[in-house]
């Protein structure tokens, strides 16, 4: 059918593999095992963005018909296609995608449905086993086996009623128990605290196998009070189909693969973790979460788990997120005054945070240095930064071999290398501060302009004219290797 330039947007994860394979972007392995290898696979893939999303199938041990897929977004491709951008869409040209989400996202409401093909398997009491799922232990250091990586948490707000829906992690423990961690402040954790200081359980809904799209909005920093779902409708283009659940009464994608329902109670807590996190270590250990006693299960004929997998980064986790954390530091960066920025990127071997390169063309003198000071202190780009780098708009600052370059030979350290103190970082940054500021961090913004009174003799540089360039694409572009 030739689907491979066109999108894939949509709400099935069937329809994205689909894609994904017409694109050539989705590699198929059967019989690894779910101990070790579907994660050691996952691990390769992640080395290198780029690379296909991984469809397992035929575990060892399990219906061969239920699969596991992980690596969704480690491809500006993937990114590009699930958001209907063309498939050639270049790092910066997501970024600037990002950019404009931020000024004026889209949204669509969802639409209530009475039944999807999620109900082709509902169990409800005794007959719910979670344990059915090919759940893999992700990392051999992990603690257990998480179900829920690239999915959706969704609650309501037991006052207004706002939906809310977040990816925090899931780790299945029995048939019918599974965890969740949330972190302080997020949606998820207000919400369960407003229930429990009602003296009331929370409602709470876990989606384990759904389109990258809807997963990727739980993932992103939606505003307190705005429902994902609208969100993901307005970047997918139409509305979000939901099936409410018979228990909790919360909305439920009814193109889901595998979710369940049931109920957090006050201090029902049990052991959880460690999982190998995005900084690339295992930080955490063993803690007491939140135990998730489920009521309802659903799961299509042959499920599809979801896996977007934290690791040594690059990695699954955080580089998605990474494109649209740089869009918004693009306009954040812009919304505080700052003119001619023309591109950000933030790293994926900083975990899409750790590092972060803006490019400008330089207007007026220390117009290079505002530019790092407020890239690294927005809201956006602050939290658990290491090091901003400011080059001229001629460097593309997703590709490093332009960055090390222009840090090279257009820095000078004495002048050119502010360290900024107790920073926002996390105790998941190994080098933030120890205990008694444990959640700060030190770091530097590199300005790697040409220097301002230096701009009118600054040396020619060796590359092609803009002239050269075309002639020799246009006459010998058939001869070239793809990606040259
Ligand atoms: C794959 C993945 C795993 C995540 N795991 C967690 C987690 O375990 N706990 C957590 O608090 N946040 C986690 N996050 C980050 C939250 O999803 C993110 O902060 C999101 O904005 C939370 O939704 P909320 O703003 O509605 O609370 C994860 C994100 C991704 C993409
Ligand atoms: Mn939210």
């Amino acid at each position: 059918m030739g689907t491979a330039g066109k999108t894939a947007r949509g709400q099935d994860l069937r329809d994205w593999l689909a894609h994904m394979e017409a694109a050539g972007e989705l590699l198929k392995v059967s019989g690894a095992d779910r101990e070790r290898e579907i994660g050691g696979v996952v691990d390769i893939a992640m080395r290198k963005m780029g690379r296909q999303a991984v469809l397992f199938d035929k575990v060892p041990g399990y219906d061969p018909s239920f699969r596991v897929v992980a690596n969704l977004f480690t491809s500006v491709k993937r990114i590009a296609l699930t958001l209907g951008l063309p498939a050639n869409t270049s790092e910066v040209e997501l970024v600037r995608y990002w950019r404009d989400y931020m000024r004026n996202a889209p949204t669509l409401p969802p639409k209530q449905v009475n039944t999807g093909p999620l109900m082709e398997n509902t169990f409800t009491g005794d007959d719910i086993d979670l344990l059915k799922i090919p759940t893999p232990r992700w990392h051999e250091g992990d603690g257990g086996y998480y179900i829920g990586t690239g999915g959706m948490v969704i609650m309501k707000d037991p006052d207004s009623g706002w939906i809310n829906y977040g990816a925090y992690r899931i780790q299945v423990h029995d048939r019918r128990t599974a965890s969740v961690m949330i972190s302080k402040g997020k949606h998820g954790d207000i919400l369960m605290r407003k229930y429990h200081d009602k003296g009331l359980p929370c409602p709470i809904a876990v989606v384990a196998g759904v389109h990258p799209g809807l997963f990727a909005v739980a993932g992103l920093e939606i505003p307190y009070g705005k429902n994902e779902y609208e969100a993901a409708g307005g970047l997918l283009g139409e509305q979000i189909r939901t099936v409410n659940g018979p228990v909790t009464g919360l909305p439920i994608p009814a193109d889901a693969e595998i979710a369940f329902e049931g109920f957090v109670h006050k201090d029902d807590l049990i052991d959880e973790g460690p999982l190998g996190e995005w900084t690339g270590y295992f930080a955490g250990g063993r803690k007491r979460e939140p135990a998730i006693r489920v009521e309802t299960f659903w799961h299509r004929d042959n499920p599809v788990l979801t896996g977007a997998i934290p690791g040594v980064p690059p990695n699954d986790d955080t580089f998605y997120r990474g494109t649209a954390r740089s869009g918004a530091v693009w306009h954040e960066v812009e919304a505080a005054g700052v003119p001619e920025v023309k591109g950000v990127w933030s790293h994926e071997a900083g975990g899409s945070r750790m590092w972060l390169t803006i490019s400008i063309k330089q207007m007026y003198a220390g117009h290079s240095k505002q530019a790092g000071l407020i890239a690294s202190q927005c809201h956006a780009g602050a939290y658990a930064n290491r090091v901003v780098v400011v080059v001229d708009d001629d460097i593309d600052p997703a590709n490093m071999n332009e960055v090390v370059w222009s840090i090279c030979t257009r820095c000078d350290p004495r002048d050119d290398v502010q360290i900024l103190n107790g920073c926002w970082s996390t105790t998941l940054d190994p080098m933030s501060y120890p205990p008694e500021r444990q959640n700060m961090n030190s770091r530097m913004i590199i300005d790697a302009c040409k220097p301002w009174n230096r701009m009118k003799d600054w040396p020619e540089t060796v590359r092609n004219s803009a002239d050269l360039e075309s002639v020799v694409r246009a006459k010998f572009g058939d001869l070239l290797p793809p990606g040259w």
